[in-house]
């Protein structure tokens, strides 16, 4: 997850707070100083920090919590307002009929953010996507988007041996003109200069570019921001995407530097495959970095042969109580899909499944492994067997061990497994306060949740 150490962080801070109704004054300075220490580590600058951490000290000391509602909730709260607001809104950029041109510095990421977008909009929207290679300096950059997309149904324009950008641009629009998108990437610079902007101007002009994206490296924390503001003030630039924020604990520092600019950001990076970019909506980061979860993220993280009413089918029935082998089966194999357990988890509220959000990195890997176990001995029981596990006793166990190859102590741990997941499930959809919260979410996603038969 992007910003994991802010996110940490805010969370022991806020452990103070838990299941307390008051604090004492050394208390609560204790907690606000942890919590400013937080907010700098990911690289917040020192009148941000202060003014959220002064507004939530204000809030604490001035607001009751509610009935019902601990102080660390309440301060959860508070954070996710300040948060949000610091970080600002984002927009859309529509689909059809748009050519966006990708500026930015060497090595910020601009080639791969062009094949991750190409990708991204070709997935979501469902449009016809194209990319013209206009980096006529770095050799090599053609080759580089290809094999970016070489998995892809994107296609890729690129003349590697012409050394005339606009040329390629001006062809390579002519060779993709059904296209719905077209994005274009360009040659980077040591620094924004006059050269640069007359290229992008000449590009912009023949391209007839409604959208200018700059990318910048998350890790240059706060200085992402005068960056930011020199490419909107002289190169006109519509959105930003921040690349590379699994890499730096300074993300926090990028992201709130460039929301003041005025150009929003769009897009982050979050790894170095073609998959690892998330649209920004600010509401929903900050609510995973606080642990509450984003059912939308999580929706949109199934795979494409998993359609959005089955994934939320299975996310609603994981909260109903009920809960066969077969339920199991079905979210690990929504889990497996997804690719990683770790990206999984990042979009589920940090109190599901017992704190699941803080599991450590060897338990991530333990459960990731398991999975492709449990589902070869999965695939030898019958659908009774899957439907009441309780049912299966020794020698049903040694009969699943040898059909499926393992040791009848996997096929025990499976049965174990599960027990414990169902009472998690259980003890979950007990939970009035997370299931209203769930509930809040999966209405934020403009499903129809009468209409889903669970
Ligand atoms: N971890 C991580 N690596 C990234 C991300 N985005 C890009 N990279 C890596 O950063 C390096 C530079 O990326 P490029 O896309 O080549 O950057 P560029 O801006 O096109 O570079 P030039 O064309 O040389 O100016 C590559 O090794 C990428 O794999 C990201 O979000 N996360
Ligand atoms: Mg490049």
């Amino acid at each position: 997850m992007a910003l994991e150490g802010l996110s940490r962080g805010i969370f022991s801070a806020l452990g103070l707070l838990k299941s307390r109704r008051k604090l004492d004054e050394d208390e609560l300075k204790e907690m606000l100083r942890s919590l400013r220490r937080a907010l700098q580590e990911a690289d917040f600058n020192v009148r941000q920090t202060k003014e959220i951490t002064e507004r939530l000290e204000t809030r604490l000391r001035e607001d009751e919590p509610g009935p019902g509602i601990t102080l660390q909730t309440h301060a959860l709260n508070i954070l996710y307002i300040e948060l949000v607001r610091l970080l600002g809104k984002s927009r859309e950029v529509r689909a059809h009929q748009s050519t966006i041109l990708m500026v930015g510095l060497y090595g910020n990421g601009k080639t791969t953010s062009t094949a991750k977008l190409a990708e991204w909009y070709r997935k979501r929207h469902g449009v016809r996507v194209a990319v013209i290679e206009a980096d006529v300096h770095r050799p090599g950059a053609y080759h580089q988007l290809c094999q970016l997309l070489e998995d892809s149904t994107v296609e890729v324009y690129g003349e590697p041996d012409n050394t005339n950008a606009v040329e390629i641009v001006k062809n390579g629009l002519k060779a993709h003109s059904s296209a719905d998108l077209v994005i274009i990437d360009t040659a980077g610079r040591h620094k924004l200069d006059q050269e640069l902007v007359v290229e992008l101007e000449q590009i912009s002009e023949v391209a007839n570019a409604n959208e200018r994206f700059l990318v910048i490296d998350a890790q240059v924390g706060q200085s992402a921001g005068p960056v930011a503001a020199n490419f909107h003030d002289l190169a006109g630039v519509t959105g930003i995407v921040i690349t590379k924020l699994d890499g730096t604990a300074r993300g926090g520092g990028a992201l709130s530097a460039v929301a003041t600019t005025g150009a929003p950001v769009m897009f982050i990076g979050t790894g170095e495959k073609i998959g690892d970019i998330e649209k920004f909506e600010s509401d929903r980061f900050i609510s995973r970095l606080l642990g509450m979860g984003d059912i939308r993220g999580l929706i949109d993280l199934a795979p494409d042969d998993l359609d959005e009413e089955e994934a939320m089918r299975i996310t609603q029935r994981m909260m109903s109580g009920r809960f066969t082998l077969n339920d199991m089966y079905a979210q690990m194999e929504m889990m497996s899909k997804v690719g990683t357990i770790d990206k999984l988890i990042s979009f589920l509220p940090s109190g599901m499944f017992g704190g699941m959000g803080a599991m450590g990195k060897a338990q991530k890997e333990e459960m990731q492994g398991n999975l492709d176990k449990f589902r070869v001995i999965m695939d030898s029981m019958t659908t009774k067997e899957k439907d009441e596990p309780v049912k299966i006793k020794a020698e049903r166990i040694r009969r699943v061990a040898r059909g499926s190859g393992v040791n009848e102590k996997d096929v025990r741990e499976l049965i174990s497994q599960w027990n414990r997941s169902r009472k998690m499930m259980k003890g979950m959809s007990g939970n009035r306060k997370m299931n209203k919260q769930m509930k809040r979410m999966m209405k934020d996603t403009d499903m129809d949740l009468d209409n889903l038969s669970i």
